[in-house]
């Protein structure tokens, strides 16, 4: 029966689109941290979206659960199967064109395979910033963004992946195509399906395209590293940079001195240009329309007032735009660097601006008392509440033995915190997988039993990233 579906998909897609040879198949059933593996049935390669609903057509009446795919680089396991091998595997990395940029209306209409770096520079070479941007923009793809909801370091500015989506096309689980591919700025003509499927992670519909926001490339850009003593100081320093560089602040982002140093240990060329490694130390970037004198004479104004008033002890100004992204590197490199020592644990939460101090206080002391050498490699970005509170085992224990023994108290010793204060246990980087069996409790029943009522309702035969997210 299987070999007959399999023929099946090949009429579809071309038989060289369709791998089933395990070698083949193996560079799609691994994720980025190396967390998950799991087994497929085959992996597909559609080309177009009428190919995409003819595939879940048929997975919709062999009963075949399928797994959407961008580029693997998701945190929570979303994209990988189960070990069960009968799942399929529909990565989208060929439908990566580029439909139309439509300058008056300032949007880029694109399929959903487009790698995120490509979508930045075919803005880039017609005049436009396309604003999202994370450390994963080399590999990972515009549906995956969507399908996470993806945050970054400018959702201070322009908010996240769904913030900047217009209109979306989705092959829906009955293999119907919803054409949503609109760029309109108000539509409100009942539900909001668009934000339904928006960080649905692959369980109500599949993204094959998408009507994203350009805005005005910046023609200036100064970005500045400064050290602070404590979160306080660091809040009250975002709160001083809203207050006077308003809308031209792109970028807040907190590293601590534990984050930095394992950093430097494994990238010894990214070493921090501030003197003493201070407690914390805060990217900031300004981006504006007007003259580089203007903003630089801003930031120099807005450091000169916060050394003042004692809420920093040191700051450097990038001198030009290499040593700008040098920055940026070194903010980006703390995931590579805790990839490096191993399997980590790690906590993508939000808490309120005015409970992260007591956040950090309470569970770093919590944290250190129960673990003993433990290392807290806190970062985030700070500007949007957003912390990767991540765990590493202390030094000389075997991360993979850590994480076993300790995993589930750890996260349930972080995520009552974050419950104390308020906050979300996922911030931007989704449940998948990983935070399936938390969910209930910290999304609250009421909203869970929606999410699952959501999920009957569009996907009744549950073939659409089963057992991700929510399972029914
Ligand atoms: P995948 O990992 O392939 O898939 C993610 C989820 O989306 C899965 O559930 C999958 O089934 C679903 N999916 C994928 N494509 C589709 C589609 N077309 N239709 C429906 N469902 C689909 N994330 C952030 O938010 N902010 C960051 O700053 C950030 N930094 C990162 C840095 C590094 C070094 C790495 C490795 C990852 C980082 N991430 C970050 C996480 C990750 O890059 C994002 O979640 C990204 O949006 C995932 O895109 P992807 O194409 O790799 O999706
Ligand atoms: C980032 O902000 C990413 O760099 C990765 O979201 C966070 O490694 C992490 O936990
Ligand atoms: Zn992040």
């Amino acid at each position: 029966m299987m070999q007959g579906l399999i023929e099946q998909f090949g009429a579809v897609l071309g038989k060289q689109y369709v791998l089933t040879d395990d070698a083949d198949k193996v560079p799609y059933l691994t994720d980025w941290r190396k967390r998950y593996t799991g087994k497929a049935l085959a992996v597909l390669l559609p080309k177009t979206t009428d190919e995409v609903a003819n595939i879940v057509k048929l997975c919709a009446a062999h009963h075949v659960a399928i797994v959407p795919q961008g580029g693997h680089t998701g945190f929570c396991g979303g994209a990988t199967p189960d070990n069960s091998g009968n799942q399929v595997i529909l990565n989208l990395k060929r439908m990566n064109q580029i439909r139309a940029i439509d300058s008056a209306n300032q949007t880029i209409t694109l399929e959903a395979g487009c790698i995120l770096q490509s979508v930045q520079e075919k803005a880039a070479a017609q005049d436009f910033l396309f604003p999202l941007s994370l450390g994963a923009e080399g590999s990972c793809m515009i549906g995956g963004n969507l399908a996470t909801n993806a945050g970054g370091t400018n959702v201070l500015r322009y908010g996240n992946t769904r913030d900047l989506c217009l209109g979306l096309e989705v092959v829906t689980a009955q293999g119907e195509i919803w054409n949503g591919i609109k760029g309109l700025r108000k539509d409100n003509t009942g539900y909001d399906l668009r934000d339904l499927f928006i960080g649905s992670e692959g369980t109500l519909g599949i993204i094959t395209a998408a009507v994203m926001k350009l805005y005005p490339l910046p023609v200036s850009q100064w970005t500045t590293l400064v050290a602070t003593d404590n979160i306080a100081s660091t809040i009250a320093l975002l709160t001083l940079f809203q207050k006077r560089a308003t809308s031209l602040l792109t970028g807040f982002e907190m590293m601590t001195q534990e984050s930095l140093a394992l950093n430097e240990k494994h990238f010894p060329h990214m070493a921090n240009p501030l003197k003493g490694n201070p407690p914390f130390t805060v990217l900031i970037e300004l981006s504006d329309h007007e003259s580089e004198e203007h903003v630089r004479k801003l930031l120099e104004t807005i450091l000169e007032e916060a050394f003042s008033a004692n809420l920093i002890s040191d700051a450097v100004i990038a001198s030009n735009l290499s040593q700008a992204n040098t920055f940026w590197h070194m903010r980006e490199h703390i995931t590579l660097a805790q990839a490096e020592e191993g399997a980590n644990l790690k906590h993508d939460i939000t808490i309120p601006l005015s409970s992260l101090e007591s956040f950090i206080q309470d569970t770093d002391s919590l944290m250190r008392q129960k673990y003993p050498g433990v290392r807290i490699i806190n970062f985030g970005h700070l500007g949007d509440g957003n912390l990767h509170y991540n765990i590493a085992p202390p030094l000389g224990l075997d991360p993979k033995a850590f994480n076993l023994s300790h995993e589930k108290a750890i996260h349930e010793l972080v995520y009552a915190q974050v419950e104390r204060c308020q906050g979300s246990i996922s911030a931007e980087h989704g449940v998948g997988q990983l935070k399936l069996a938390d969910l209930r409790a910290h999304k609250g029943a009421v909203a869970h039993d929606l999410m699952k009522a959501l999920k009957r309702a569009l996907d009744p035969q549950n073939i659409l990233n089963p057992h991700k997210v929510v399972s029914i």
